[in-house]
């Protein structure tokens, strides 16, 4: 007779990870305008108001702030595009990724 599924079954933990997220960080700068930042922070991270500036003026006091974590693909591409609408207005605000622990 046929033992199939008659033991308990054996359940390997499957060796899979999450790919590892990235955070998006606001480095704080003394030339970029407060309310540019936070225009930057609604148009390119999708923040609402409230939201954005609480990261500015976290940012702005502490001198960085976390905005958002993605796959690093996504982070680094708005990180870039990011400080790069700064560059446009001459301004050196600055968009990292690192990822995270
Ligand atoms: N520190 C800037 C100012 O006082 C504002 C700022 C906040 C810039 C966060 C960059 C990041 N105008």
């Amino acid at each position: 007779m046929s033992n199939i599924a008659t033991r308990p079954r054996a359940r390997p933990k499957p060796k899979v990870e999450r790919p590892r997220l990235y955070k998006v960080i606001l480095v704080n700068d003394d030339f970029t305008p407060r309310n540019f930042v936070v225009t930057v922070l609604k148009a390119e991270f999708r923040l609402g108001s409230d939201q954005a500036y609480r990261v500015m003026m976290t940012a702005h006091l502490k001198g960085a702030c976390v905005v958002a974590v993605f796959p690093r693909d996504v982070a680094e591409t708005k990180a870039m595009r990011a400080s790069e609408a700064g560059r446009k207005k001459g301004y050196p605000l600055t968009f990292t990724a690192e990822p995270e622990e």
